[in-house]
């Protein structure tokens, strides 16, 4: 085995920095294994790669396929929004499924926002479809709607996640109250039931919401106007999902900063975390947070006595998958090709030990067919472990 270390005293070439003399220790097989062609010049990219983790091989690399759609009722059908599907479980022999639902072309922010819909997920109730297979589904109808004109939730509710916990269900879900101007904070509710076919309870109050200190500059409806941004969940809470972690629940979620700038990884979105003893809160959130630099919608499940995440879409750590041993500090474990799936729906009844990425093997994902509708479809991922040529042979891994 080649263990032993060499020791490298590396000299940078720019004069300027002369007396800058970094020791840096590497082994042989670092030296084989990153193909270092002379250890006394070490380029910026070579010094990245020396601290990647040694111990990491392809287990967590995977690749995703092209969308499916979906049949029965949750096929796609004009004039309707069926999106943000939840995780699926499986009661009585069937898969369940919720999701935002509305109907109606979106009118944007330039009208009047107090009665037009503002966004396909604005206006929304939360619906649920059942499937044997997770192909052909059929529409059971509603589960949670919007509230009473004057309560918390009385714009939408929408961005769904279940839990199941000791026979109890769980949907914990995004709101507005109207007017959706620019500006509006969003929120996250919950609602309960013996069964997965409901009735539905829902908590007088949201169980979470944004930071509170952020300023807003001016009276103008535009959010990239702050006098001060806040913390990073300032303007919204968003995505919730509820994990049952280590005796506690984890309700993890993004959040939106008043004054969002685009950074050098895109949009300034990150992920927090929420921690109750019970399923119905009161929910803290972490000093910690925020927990993920990057992302979009949560996509999170437990692994090895950990929390992995798969982290989408926005942020300089984009398209990566990560784990945490205390579901707070993730560490980056793959990195892959853009992920063509969004909001995406886990299928909870797989067993997630199996491999790091099992649970990702099938689920389901939101697709925009235009601005105004979209609808649910199914998605698929593979595990990469070699790139071979046509015709060539590769080797077992
Ligand atoms: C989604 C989610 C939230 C946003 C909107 C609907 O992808 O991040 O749910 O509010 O877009």
């Amino acid at each position: 085995m080649m263990s032993c270390d060499t020791k490298v005293k590396e000299e940078s070439g720019d004069a300027t920095s002369q007396n800058n003399q970094e020791t840096i220790e590497i082994s042989e097989e670092q030296i084989d294994k990153l193909g270092i062609s002379d250890v006394n010049h070490l380029s910026a990219a070579t010094k990245r790669a020396l601290k990647w983790p040694t111990d990491l091989g392809n287990e967590w690399f995977i690749q995703f396929n092209n969308l499916k759609p979906l049949k029965g009722d949750l096929a796609y059908e004009e004039g309707v929004v069926r999106r943000d599907p939840s995780a699926m479980i499986k009661e009585n022999g069937k898969y369940y499924v919720w999701y935002s639902r509305s109907t109606g072309p979106s009118q944007g922010f330039g009208g009047d926002v107090e009665n037009e819909k503002v966004f396909p997920w604005d206006r929304c109730d939360i619906w649920y479809a059942t499937s044997e297979d997770g192909e052909t589904w059929k529409e059971e109808g509603l589960a949670v709607a919007r509230g009473k004109k004057g309560e918390y939730d009385d714009r939408s509710v929408f961005t769904v996640e279940i839990m199941k916990h000791e026979n109890k269900y769980y949907l914990s879900y995004q709101t507005v109250k109207s007017p959706y101007s620019v500006r509006v904070k969003n929120q996250i509710g919950l609602a309960w039931s013996d069964s997965p076919n409901g009735p539905w309870t829902k908590s007088k109050e949201p169980i979470l919401s944004p930071a509170d200190n952020g300023i807003w500059k001016g009276e103008e409806q535009n959010r990239f106007l702050v006098e001060k941004r806040g913390d990073f969940d300032s303007h919204k809470v968003h995505d919730p999902c509820i994990i049952p972690f280590k005796g506690k629940f984890y309700l993890y979620y993004k959040g939106e900063q008043m004054g969002e700038e685009i950074t050098f990884g895109g949009r300034q979105i990150r992920h927090g975390v929420a921690i109750a003893d019970k399923p119905e809160g009161p929910y803290i959130k972490s000093p910690y947070n925020p927990i993920s630099n990057s992302g979009h919608e949560i996509c999170v499940w437990p692994y090895n006595g950990g929390i992995a995440a798969l982290i989408t879409t926005d942020g300089p750590e984009k398209n990566t998958i990560q784990w945490s041993p205390d579901g707070i500090n993730f560490e980056i474990m793959s990195v892959i090709p853009g992920v063509d799936a969004h909001a995406i729906g886990l299928d909870r009844t797989v067993d997630n030990e199996k491999e790091p990425t099992e649970i990702l093997r099938w689920g389901l994902s939101h697709v925009y067919n235009s601005w105004n509708y979209q609808s649910i479809m199914s998605f698929t991922s593979k595990r990469k472990k070699q790139h071979v040529a046509k015709g060539a042979k590769g080797t077992k891994k």
